[in-house]
Parts: C-alpha cells; structure tokens; sequence
C-alpha cells in the first residue's frame, strides 16, 4: 500500500522527529520551486524558512504551526536553510539548523524557544567552529547534549580535512580508494546548549573488520543526514550514504564512538536525497523519511511515515528494511 505524505500542502523533507509534552513533533526542511536547476552542489535546494508539525497520534491529523524561523530574520545567514533539529533542555526549545554564511560557507545556527513549536529566536552567529550541515542533536539519559553534523559534496564537508575551510575543494570532491571516507562530525554541547564545551571530533564508523570504512565503499560510507538514538542502552547512529541513496546505521558504545556498521534501514526513495529520523511514540518506533513522490522534482519532497518492526535477528534476511 503506498504510504501517503504527512501534508500535502507543503513539500517538506529531512524531518527530525521529537516527542515533546506528549505530542510527536516534526521539524523538516521546508522546500520551495525555484528556477534553480539541478547540480550536485545542491543550490535547487534554496529554503527560506521552517515550519513545525504536530500531531497527537501517528495517523492522526497533522498541525502546521506555521512559520517557526525565517531566513530574513537570521542575521548571519544568507540563503540555504537546510536540514533543521530540535532539541529540549532545563525548560527550553532549541532548533538547530545549517545555512550558508555571507561567504556562502555552510555554519550552524542555534535558536531557542519557549515552546516546542516555536517561533524560534536565533543567536546573532552561528556556534562557534560550526561547519557544514544536517545538525542532530541528541540528549544522553545523563543529561548532556551532543551535536552530529556533517554532509559531503553540497555540504562542504570536504573543505574541512585541514580543520580550516578550503574552498578549492568545493565541488564534488571526496576521498577516493581505499583511505578512509570523510566522517561525520560530533561535540558536546554547553549546558545553555548555544555552544560546543569539546573539540570537534570524527565520528569513527568501522566496518565488521574494526577498520573505518574506506572512501571508495559509498554503499555504507558516510555521506549526510546524521541521526541519533538510542535504543536498551546502545547508540544507534544513522546516516544516508549519498549518492548510492541508502539509508543506514551502526552501533556503538559510547556516544562518541567508534560505531559498527551493521546494515540497511531503508532502501533508496525516489528522488536523489534520502534523509530520516527514528523516534519512539507511544510504545512504538518510527521511521520518518522523504520522497518525491508528491512532486517527481528532486528538490520538492514529501515526508512520510513508517512504523519500524522489531525484527528478532534470525528472521532479518528475510524481511530488509527497518531492522534493528
Ligand atoms: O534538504 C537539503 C539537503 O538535502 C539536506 O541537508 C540533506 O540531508 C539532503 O536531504
């Protein structure tokens, strides 16, 4: 049975799915028609702003709360709103989100509210040492807050071996052969959750043979979307591999890593991007994703939902997707 979008009168993607006061939240990009064309860099992908969902139950109706945060309104940002979090701690909302700076380099901003739909206020700079894109924020059981980010190609992580940005790397560039892949980026977040308290650090993702994944391996290496959870007190850390369309994950120890990679969540959508979340509701676990099925246009996406099944390790080869 084909899985409907959860609004029809928005395209949205990228969502980032939360459970605040009772209710399951969504925060997506919101994208918009341009006449931009297709590249690999991504600039058909040109939002100007957020919205936020709710609803009461998954199949429920669906609240738009309106518009949480505009481009406009962000003083160091100059286009490119894309893939948005939320994140809840001592009694406020923070979203957080990549734009491109006035130099047209990809940074991280942080706004914060007292409700979990917002409207958002951001800070007059992005965090201090972001870079790049796709901000998840994940909150330990211990309280302390950790932020994951990192894109290829588009996302400008390429232009960061050297910890300073590089622009000559920009298009399209990534390691290549047997040498490890890029790895996405996490730092522990301050208690007032504006700014990192670590250094940026690479996230390890090791293959079955303790050893990171190599560049040339874009089935399972890092590409976008980080996400993170955690499920019986194991860290899941999930991902899109980019331009081979899978969704993934690997699990870890330590929110910090190193992760195992371990298989497939889901399999390629239509459309280029394939960007997620994973959120338990209720008793149960889904999988919020996008396509193109709304549009047929790359840039203009629809997220839908499903649940996630619990499958017993045995039976996994048979059913392959959604597997933990
Ligand atoms: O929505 C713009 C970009 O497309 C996101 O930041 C990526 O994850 C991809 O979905």
């Amino acid at each position: 049975m084909a899985i409907e979008p959860l609004v029809k009168h928005l395209f949205t993607a990228d969502p980032s799915a939360h459970v605040f006061e009772g209710k399951l939240f969504v925060y997506p990009s919101h994208d918009r028609k341009t006449d931009i064309k297709d590249n690999d860099n991504g600039d058909q992908y040109d939002m100007i702003d957020y919205h936020v969902f709710s609803m009461e139950s998954v199949g429920g109706p669906v609240t738009d709360h309106g518009v949480a945060l505009k481009a406009e309104n962000i003083p160091w940002a100059s286009k490119q709103l894309w893939a948005p979090d939320a994140a809840f701690k001592n009694g406020k909302y923070y979203l957080y989100f990549p734009a491109r700076d006035k130099d047209g380099v990809f940074r991280i901003g942080v706004a914060e509210s007292d409700a979990p739909q917002g409207p958002f206020e951001p800070e007059s700079e992005p965090i201090a040492g972001s870079y790049s894109i796709d901000p998840a924020s994940f909150v330990d059981d211990d309280g302390q807050a950790y932020l994951y980010f990192g894109g290829i190609w588009g996302g400008q992580l390429q232009c960061w071996t050297t910890g300073k940005f590089d622009g000559s790397a920009y298009t399209n560039m990534e390691a290549t052969g047997s040498v490890p892949a890029l790895l996405p980026r996490v730092a522990m977040l301050s208690e007032d959750m504006r700014s990192f308290t670590s250094d940026i650090t690479e996230l390890a993702i090791n293959g079955a043979d303790g050893l990171l994944l190599p560049a040339d391996d874009h089935d399972h290496r890092f590409f976008e979307a980080a996400w993170m959870h955690k499920y019986k007190g194991k860290y899941y850390f999930s991902y899109s591999t980019g331009d081979t369309h899978f969704l993934v994950y690997a699990t870890g120890d330590s929110p910090l890593g190193p992760f195992t990679y371990q298989g497939k969540i889901l399999d390629p959508v239509e459309g280029w991007t394939t960007h997620h979340s994973i959120v338990e509701f209720k008793g149960k676990w889904y999988l919020f994703y996008h396509d193109t099925s709304l549009s047929g246009e790359n840039h203009l996406r629809c997220v839908k939902v499903r649940e996630i099944l619990l499958i017993p390790k045995a039976d996994r080869k048979k059913i392959h997707e959604y597997l933990f």
